[in-house]
């Protein structure tokens, strides 16, 4: 037990990094920066708060409506009544035991899909899916709302995993240091957003090497809506969202008019090229893709297009793609046409030279590490073969038994009759809310673990109350770091929470599986093997872990992974030798134009890419929607979590929407101003803030906000998922597209 008189300070771990923790008896009081860490978050500055904050979830809770009658309306208005744990476990393995037996196990969705905490062992997810596997499987989720499009489409390009791809072995940043003359930045580079990464970014770098670059007179081009998407001294293309694919055309029309495509790298290490270019050329629908065809499309004068295609062919180029592209309707295009432009210049798998991916997304991207593997909890398998692509779960609930094409394959939606969720929140991360809250209805139970009253654990008819990594031992490691935690418990858990682990091994237990699930071992057991596997797989790469004692002694170690010698370059062996190191597309080429693709017969996907305007942006504004919202990712936390602390700072909710001063000034709107964001799917408060920095008729609400309750006309604190459209990027990558959102923005009287 932890002593109530006792004080220390220790350092753990997180998704957004290395911090210290104070902390008195059983209260976590003060947090402060890593000192390894060159460019610490403020996120963990509310966790103090957090942690004990009055929204934790203190019982096991079940909604009274539920209970009492089975009743599925009610979710989200309910109240909720507390059990002991043995009463509460014993309903919910009951009503999953008679789920399973009345309908198979086919009819429980078990996707979860979140990024709940960092922590090896007590990772949610992995938590819920082995023991849903362990009681006959479920119906699983392919993908994340980060990358999902990208997920599908990027591996008929280039034949690779995509997340391998960019994790693995695109460029890190001292190859473009040294050799990239020009960063040609789709969506910006953000350092806010490369706070973060899965598992853990410890020193957070991507600040410094851009001070670095500025030093050494790189040209660091940043190209979309915002400028802040970019660090301060880069140049900013200000162009409307989702109109990249239409900018990139023009950027290749013009090598291709002015002969300064690669032809000897097209031919050497692309199929499709051929025909690929009449499309281009305007021979196939009279339409010339050159800069004057895209200026009116995309806000950005022919001149600006031609000299920058210019530069891009007679300088060391990385073109670089954020992941927020893909994340909106037709997101398969900007990213299938940066790498054919990329592959007209002919730089790819040149050091700093070619394309990347999600730099800046996530802190751990252009880090070139020794990976090390292990200290993977294992997920059973699973003998349901059903798997949605994540984003569509809405869909998935309002069409059971309705077919819908994915990625080449056409597939009924399974009937879900139970959804157990553990490590996300929906009703943060998906689009469309409203539509999302009719669409939870259907279900028969919904079940949920979670260490705050969420609007998802609010909309559930169970919630277990579950444990924040403070209030258990784990281990902090992740492949994109080169430091290993020992994240000690610092506190007992908050009310009555448990680890995900004792709760699903109760549940396990009371469906006669319980050894299947743990086989016999308690959490303490298996950090211990986990660790010793992690040990063991360290030796052959010629990397000493200390002992799991030593590691808890010393609360930190910094590991010897940077990878040493010349840099990594995405494609280096390929683009020396195709034949020899070919891809793993159908050609072994990079492929421009994709007859797996064109054989799927998706007119919202072709064989090659093209420009496919979506249904909502600047091109399609109305009288009733002209403005087009973007949703980033927010700068003063991990998505919506911490939310209901942060939310108690003063000034802090609703959230702030960024808009240009022209859109303010016609609508009577100043820096401050509470407003109305809305369209016909929703509308929600925020505070307005007029900035020069962002392209006109655009605004920027970022995501974190807690869902309101139901009933209210109006999202009080600001989710811009109230706002967003609830469509598949199209019928080959299925991602979510929360970039897709046409609003008006009015001002509220105080
Ligand atoms: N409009 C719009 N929407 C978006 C995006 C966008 O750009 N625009 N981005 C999308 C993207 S990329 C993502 S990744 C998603 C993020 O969406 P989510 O990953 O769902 O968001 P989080 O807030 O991180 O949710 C994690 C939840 O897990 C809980 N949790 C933490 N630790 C534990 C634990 O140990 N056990 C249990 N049981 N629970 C725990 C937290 O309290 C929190 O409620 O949002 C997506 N939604
Ligand atoms: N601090 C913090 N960092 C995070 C997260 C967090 O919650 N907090 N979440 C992490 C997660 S899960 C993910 S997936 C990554 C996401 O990383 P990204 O997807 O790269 O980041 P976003 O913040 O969603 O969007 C970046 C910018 O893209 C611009 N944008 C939007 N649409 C378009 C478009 O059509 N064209 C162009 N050119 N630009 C556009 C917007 O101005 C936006 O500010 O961030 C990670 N980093
Ligand atoms: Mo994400």
């Amino acid at each position: 037990m932890v002593d109530s008189s006792s004080k220390q300070t220790k350092v753990t771990s997180s998704h957004w990094g290395a911090f210290e923790v104070d902390v008195e008896g059983d209260r976590i009081v003060a947090t402060r920066p890593f000192s390894h860490d060159p460019h610490p978050t403020p996120i963990p500055g509310i966790l103090p708060a957090a942690v004990h904050h009055r929204t934790r979830v203190a019982h096991p809770s079940i909604r009274r409506g539920w209970l009492e009658k089975r009743k599925r309306d009610g979710r989200g208005s309910d109240e909720f009544v507390a059990l002991p744990w043995d009463e509460a476990l014993d309903i919910a393995a009951t009503e999953i035991d008679r789920v399973r037996r009345e309908y198979g196990n086919k009819a429980i969705f078990g996707g979860s899909y979140g990024w709940s905490s960092a922590g090896r062992f007590h990772h949610a997810q992995s938590q819920a899916h082995r023991f849903l596997n362990s009681i006959g499987g479920y119906v699983a989720s392919f993908g994340s709302y980060s990358t999902g499009c990208a997920q599908s489409i990027m591996p008929h390009v280039f034949g690779a995993n995509f997340l391998q791809l960019l994790y693995e072995h695109q460029d890190g940043w001292q190859t473009i240091h040294d050799h990239t003359q020009t960063l040609v930045m789709f969506g910006g580079i953000n350092p806010k957003n490369s706070q973060v990464s899965m598992g853990g970014v410890t020193e957070h770098e991507t600040a410094g090497w851009f001070h670095r670059f500025a030093a050494k007179d790189m040209r660091c081009i940043n190209i979309g809506p915002q400028r802040i998407d970019a660090p301060e001294g880069c140049e900013w293309i200000p162009v409307r969202p989702a109109s990249d694919t239409a900018l990139m055309l023009a950027l290749a029309h013009v090598l291709e008019s002015e002969g300064l495509t690669n032809r000897d790298f097209l031919a050497r290490c692309t199929v499709g090229f051929e025909r690929f270019r009449p499309y281009l050329m305007g021979e196939t629908d009279g339409q010339p893709k050159s800069p004057e065809w895209a200026a009116p499309l995309c806000g950005v004068d022919p001149d600006t297009t031609r000299n920058l295609a210019r530069r891009m062919a007679s300088t060391r180029t990385l073109v670089t793609v954020a992941w927020s592209l893909q994340r909106g309707e037709h997101g398969e295009q900007p990213y299938w046409m940066s790498a054919v432009l990329s592959a007209m210049l002919g730089q790819i798998g040149l050091p700093g030279g070619g394309v990347g991916y999600g730099y800046g997304a996530i802190g751990g991207v252009g880090k070139s590490l020794i990976g090390l593997g292990g200290m993977t909890f294992s997920q059973l398998t699973n003998p349901v073969e059903t798997v949605i692509p994540v984003a569509r779960i809405g869909d998935m609930l309002r069409n059971p038994g309705q077919p819908y094409d994915f990625n080449g394959r056409r597939e009924p939606y399974p009937d879900i009759r139970l959804i157990y969720w553990a490590g996300g929140n929906p009703y943060h991360h998906h689009q469309d809310l409203n539509a999302l809250h009719e669409a939870w209805q259907k279900p028969e139970t919904v079940i949920v673990n979670e260490p705050w009253w969420t609007a998802t654990a609010k909309r559930a008819d169970i919630v277990f109350p579950a444990t924040t990594p403070y209030e258990r031992e784990d281990i902090g490691r992740s492949n994109l770091d080169d430091y290993l935690f020992h994240m000690p418990r610092l506190i007992p858990p908050v009310g009555e929470a448990r680890d995900d682990y004792a709760i699903f091994a109760g549940l396990a237990e009371r469906l006669g599986v319980g050894a299947v699930f743990t086989e016999g071992r308690s959490a303490a057991d298996w950090l211990s093997l986990l660790y010793e596997e992690y040990r063991s797989l360290a030796v052959p790469k010629g990397v000493e872990v200390p002992d799991l004692e030593e590691l808890r002694a010393r609360n930190w170690i910094r590991l010897p992974i940077r990878a040493e010698g010349p840099n990594r370059t995405l494609f280096a062996p390929f683009r020396e030798n195709p034949e020899a190191s070919p891809l793993g597309t159908p050609s072994g080429k990079i492929e421009i134009f994709s007859e797996t693709i064109d054989a799927f017969g998706y007119d919202d996907c072709p064989g090659h890419p093209v420009w496919l305007p979506p249904s909502e942006w600047l091109g399609a504004a109305t009288v009733a929607a002209p403005l087009h919202l973007v949703s980033p990712q927010p700068g003063d936390k991990l998505h919506s979590q911490f939310e209901s602390a942060l939310a108690d700072r003063e000034g802090a909710r609703p959230e702030t929407l960024v808009m240009h001063p022209g859109d303010a000034t016609v609508r009577g709107i100043r820096t401050g101003d509470l407003v109305r964001v809305f369209n016909t799917r929703g509308a929600c408060r925020a505070r307005a803030s007029v900035s020069e920095d962002i392209h006109p008729g655009v605004v920027a609400l970022p995501t974190g906000a807690w869902f309101g309750d139901p009933g209210g006309n109006i999202d009080p604190d600001g989710n811009p998922n109230v706002l967003t459209k609830d469509v598949g990027t199209s019928r080959l990558g299925q991602g979510c597209s929360a970039h897709t959102a046409l609003v008006d923005v009015a001002r509220l009287e105080a």
